[in-house]
């Protein structure tokens, strides 16, 4: 046999081979395709490569190389057929896979987050001693946040690095904003409720704080307080310390040992720190005490005739210690398995 028959007869299968490649339409003719052009016994390709033999040694070299491309082409043919089929055929099966008997996914509802419990819980406790629930916003301004409760402009707590000042004002200067806030205490609502409310007034107030505190184990950047405020006529500093030994006791249960330490606020005179017991350790939970006479002359009230006391808790730790969780970090990792258990 001649080297060139050799060749024309290669071209000629490869191109047969393409062609029924292409139009094969499913796993039946895909497989009488193969078994014909590239069959292990006695497929055309093998019938071919079996005349190798026949050819001049001269013409050999050429011939095994023609004979690779051919086979490459085949090969070629064959895999994009098969890929097209997998493709089609995925598609055609997906309707009689679908199994209605299935039990389908299960949802799962979610959970209210323990410090909306606490917050609900708190508010319950306080709504039985006869206070009202009042709201107030989170970005304040430096009346509310500072002058009005006593906090003067050289004061520290002022500070920039001690509060979240909004950054932009969107004024054209693009000067950061010195005039807003992020609330540093929930001390604020206080202020708000008093110039728009004639006494007597009962009232708590939960909501979120921001001070720039590095988190540790009892620290969180973001908190919730709630802040109390009782004004009226002849309100005593017994007064304050019987609603707080109340709250804590309905709080966190009658064996709870808490302790008044002397403190200072600027917007109360006398002051005091509220500490519980856990675990051995004295935990501070809030500040208190009574109201400075000049916030009561700041937001019209004479302070002749009202006083009155004021305390502001944090209501993380009064939840981790009824909880027993001893990281506040885990209240805000976003753990399901965590906030699953409450
Ligand atoms: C105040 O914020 C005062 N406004 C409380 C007050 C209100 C005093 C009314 C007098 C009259 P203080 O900074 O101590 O006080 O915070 C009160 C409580 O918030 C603390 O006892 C603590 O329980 C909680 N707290 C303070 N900082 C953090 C923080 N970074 N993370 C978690 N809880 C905090």
């Amino acid at each position: 046999m001649e080297l060139e028959e050799f060749i024309k007869q290669l071209d000629a299968l490869a191109e047969q081979a393409e062609a029924a490649f292409q139009s094969c339409q499913g796993a039946e003719s895909f497989e009488a395709a193969r078994v014909e052009f590239v069959g292990a016994r006695s497929g055309q390709f093998k019938l071919i490569q079996k005349q190798l033999g026949q050819l001049d040694r001269d013409a050999k070299p050429a011939a095994g190389k023609k004979l690779n491309e051919s086979k490459a082409r085949i090969q070629a043919a064959m895999e994009a057929a098969q890929l097209r089929l997998d493709e089609t055929g995925n598609q055609q099966t997906l309707g009689p896979m679908l199994d209605a008997t299935l039990p389908g996914i299960r949802q799962h509802l979610g959970r209210v987050h323990p410090i909306t419990q606490t917050i609900e819980h708190l508010k319950d406790i306080m709504g039985k001693l006869g206070f009202a629930v009042v709201e107030g916003p989170e970005v304040e301004d430096i009346w509310h946040n500072f002058v009005a409760l006593n906090i003067p402009e050289d004061h520290p707590a002022r500070d920039s690095l001690d509060n979240f000042y909004l950054g932009s004002t969107g004024n054209t200067s693009g000067a950061p904003d010195t005039e807003r806030l992020l609330r540093s205490q929930t001390s604020t609502v206080q202020i708000r409720v008093m110039e728009n409310t004639k006494p007597p007034v009962r009232i708590i107030s939960l909501g979120r704080v921001y001070r720039p505190d590095e988190a540790d184990a009892t620290h969180f950047p973001m908190f919730h307080q709630m802040e109390g405020l009782w004004i009226d006529t002849d309100v005593t500093m017994a007064q304050l310390k019987s609603v707080l030994r109340m709250f804590a006791t309905a709080y966190l249960g009658e064996d709870v040992s808490i302790r008044f330490r002397p403190s200072f606020f600027p917007f109360t005179e006398p002051s005091v720190e509220c500490d519980f017991l856990w675990n051995g350790n004295w935990i501070e939970f809030g500040g208190a005490g009574m109201v400075d006479p000049n916030v009561l002359q700041s937001v019209g009230y004479d302070p002749e005739l009202v006083n009155g006391f004021a305390f502001g808790l944090g209501v993380e730790r009064l939840c981790m210690r009824r909880h027993c969780v001893e990281d506040i970090r885990d209240l805000y990792r976003n753990d399901l398995r965590f906030l699953h258990q409450f």
